[in-house]
């Protein structure tokens, strides 16, 4: 099944940005039926979350964020949206890709009020792939204001610092057992910088986004913040992430997160392959 266009063509602007920034902001990119579609899956999947799934925060109001990846092998709806949408094609596009292969999902709901931030973080150097084509599809299923939306620091992703990434593993006010624990200060080069102390001088970025909207962002740039919600807004945000063409397999010894090894190595994948099998499946290549 091919996958469908997007509604609109990338402009060389937009591209160019994303190479500049290492993130873009892309209006307009996917029809309604597919907002509703992955909205429908989430709700499902929040029914029957993967063993991977975990509140990652609770406050004292009980509201919370929830979080959960690597669900589309049991959600038919995140299935058509990543063999059929215009995702695939999106991050192609902007990574100058000739093929894509999808890495994984991952969702971060966040209940009405909720006031949890993401904390600022980069993805890539703590995957088990390696590469500089990596891209997210950040896709928010409602409306989000600028102030409530995932924020970025334009061109972190080509500086080549890898920065200390906190431990994900802490936000688990629910105490739940086996969850991943990590420690990369031996890898890093350098801590993250205080960036909420002064997001003019780092330039932050983020927008105010309607459904059909979606941020792409290099999987190298530092990324956190989301959150700050008003008391009767919620935030429901669905993302792809894809692999393109310099991207490899790659173990590593200090860890990952999320890790997914296992499973990967279970599919026949070594490090230093192309992503391929059907864990990372060719979702679309030029021509
Ligand atoms: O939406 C969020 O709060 C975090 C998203 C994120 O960090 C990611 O997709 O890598």
């Amino acid at each position: 099944m091919a996958t469908e266009a997007p509604p609109r063509a990338i402009t060389d602007d937009e591209i160019a940005t994303f190479r500049r920034d290492g993130v873009v902001m892309l209006p307009s990119m996917f029809d309604t039926k597919w907002v509703e579609l992955v909205d429908a899956g989430l709700t499902a999947h929040a029914d029957t979350p993967t063993s991977r799934a975990r509140i990652w925060d609770r406050d004292e109001q009980g509201r919370t964020m929830f979080w959960d990846s690597m669900a589309w092998h049991d959600r038919p709806e995140y299935q058509r949206f990543v063999f059929e949408s215009p995702a695939a094609e999106i991050a192609a596009t902007v990574l100058g890709s000739r093929q894509v292969n999808f890495f994984f999902d991952a969702v971060f709901v966040r209940s009405p009020g909720s006031q949890f931030e993401t904390p600022w973080h980069q993805d890539e150097p703590y995957w088990s792939v390696d590469g500089h084509d990596t891209c997210t599809v950040w896709m928010p299923l409602g409306p989000v204001k600028a102030k409530n939306a995932l924020a970025f620091v334009p061109g972190s992703h080509l500086d080549g610092a890898v920065f200390d990434q906190p431990d994900f593993g802490v936000l688990n006010p629910d105490a739940k057992a086996d969850v991943d624990r990590s420690d990369f200060s031996a890898i890093a080069d350098a801590d993250i910088p205080d960036i909420d102390a002064d997001r003019e001088r780092y330039g932050v970025v983020n927008w105010d986004m309607e459904p059909g909207d979606c941020v792409v962002f290099n999987s190298r740039i530092l990324h956190g913040g989301s959150g700050l919600l008003d008391p009767d807004v919620g935030l429901r945000v669905f993302t792809s992430k894809w692999l393109g063409d310099d991207v490899r397999i790659a173990f590593r010894a200090e860890g990952m997160d999320p890790d997914f090894s296992a499973i990967m190595q279970a599919h026949g994948l070594a490090a230093g392959d192309r992503p391929g099998t059907d864990l990372l499946p060719l979702v679309w290549s030029a021509g």
